[in-house]
């Protein structure tokens, strides 16, 4: 019988290191809980960075992974297959666009949604070749590709990686003003998280999503919402833009479209933009595969039959309004949004893994996202007696400390 220390061992001895995981070896998950080697059982608090909305191993997501299994797995786009359109046709209707773009990992998503601006302005805003403009956020995440980092802020995220990608500019986030003067007669395309999840849990002023709508078509400048971790539910909306009812030209979807199960990931946006990619000009072995398309549908008909949406946003707010009760000495601000939720440790009293590893000891998996700041996001599947459960034990460790 191996024991935790003989797993860390092997994944060490021949993984290379590019994580840092708390000691917790996991074998089995069900819902919102996970069991260790050790017959330990947890609360999964990260949901795999909200790629396991609908929890794990939903039954009706592993009987569409089985059934689809069991008859096709990939055709590779050189061919049709039965599942493809029908899947297309359910994200695109629930979203309200024309056509959606499929891809397997965010970031690959990420930079489709990157070539379609640049070549939507070559093409239609008629910017000189090579010219295209694209403005992000100070303190983004959207992926670990070349071009992804060349506008990313963090440090460790470029350091070793160079040359970078040119055509980004980078301005401070929930800041409409900075927008507004960062566009030039170059820019295509603004591209921004909702909330920034890897960022701290940082949720922008109320009317900024409308804002940045605004200028932006003032500007005749695409904005490009990646709701890649706050999509489908996590933040109390199917997607966070839809808190101020905000139509993106481009969503970028992935994470819990796959349903915590298979990557599926895309951009969704209508024919205007769709239109500039031609046969040849872009793909992936196994973007739109079968087996994606079908677990990728029964992962939106959970979030639907099981109003996940509402849930996160009903259990969010009484989560956050019992976090906020907690008398700690420790906590600098509870913030978040839905179930997408960060707990700030003031910095006198240390960073935030001490807390995470002394959660972990308590049965709670939670995961720190930048130095300071506890990240909890459980599966929206999760129940208010759940909440409960973990509120108890986040409660010892936030008052009595490390
Ligand atoms: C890691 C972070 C979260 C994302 C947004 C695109 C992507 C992600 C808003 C790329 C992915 C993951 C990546 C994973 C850890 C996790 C993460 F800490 F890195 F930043 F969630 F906050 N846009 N986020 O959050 O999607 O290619 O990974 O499918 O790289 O360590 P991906």
């Amino acid at each position: 019988m191996r024991s935790t220390k003989d797993y860390i061992e092997i994944a060490e001895k021949y993984g290379a290191h590019n994580y840092h995981p708390l000691d917790v070896v996991i074998e089995k998950g069900e819902g919102v809980w996970v069991w260790d080697v050790e017959g330990k059982k947890y609360l999964d608090m990260l949901s795999a960075y909200s790629a396991l909305n609908q929890g794990h191993r939903h039954p009706k997501i592993i009987e569409a992974l089985v059934e689809q299994a069991s008859l096709l797995t990939l055709t590779s786009r050189a061919f049709h297959n039965n599942v493809l359109g029908d899947f297309l046709k359910k994200l695109a209707e629930l979203a309200g666009y024309d056509k959606v773009l499929p891809m397997n990992t965010g970031a690959e998503a990420v930079e489709t949604a990157l070539k379609a601006a640049r070549k939507w302005g070559y093409l239609k805003k008629k910017v000189p070749e090579n010219k295209a403009e694209i403005i992000v956020c100070a303190n983004n995440f959207h992926g670990r590709t070349i071009t992804i980092i060349s506008f990313s802020t963090e440090d460790q995220y470029k350091y070793g990686f160079g040359p970078f990608t040119p055509g980004f500019k980078v301005i401070p986030y929930d800041d409409p003003d900075a927008l507004e003067n960062a566009i030039t007669e170059n820019t295509v395309a603004f591209m921004f998280e909702p909330v920034q999840g890897e960022g701290g849990v940082i949720v922008p002023h109320e009317g900024y999503y409308k804002k940045v709508r605004e200028i932006t078509k003032k500007h005749n400048v695409l904005l490009i919402a990646d709701e890649i971790q706050t999509g489908f539910g996590r933040t109390g909306k199917m997607f966070a833009v839809w808190h101020e009812d905000v139509r993106p030209d481009i969503i970028v979807v992935g994470k819990a479209l796959g349903g915590g199960v298979y990557p599926v990931s895309g951009i969704i946006a209508d024919d205007e933009i769709m239109d500039v990619f031609t046969p040849g000009d872009h793909g992936s072995t196994f973007g739109g595969n079968p087996l994606a398309a079908r677990v990728g549908m029964a992962a939106l008909d959970v979030l639907i039959e099981e109003k996940l949406p509402d849930r996160a946003y009903e259990l969010g707010e009484y989560f956050m309004d019992r976090l906020r009760k907690i008398q700690s000495p420790y906590v600098k601000e509870v913030r978040g949004k839905g179930l997408l939720i960060g707990v700030e440790i003031k910095k006198e009293y240390g960073t935030a893994r001490p807390y995470c590893e002394k959660l972990r000891d308590l049965g709670i998996l939670a995961k720190e996202t930048h130095e300071q700041v506890i990240r909890f996001a459980p599966p929206l599947v999760i129940s208010k007696e759940e909440i409960d459960w973990a509120l108890e034990r986040i409660e010892k460790v936030l008052t009595e400390g490390i």
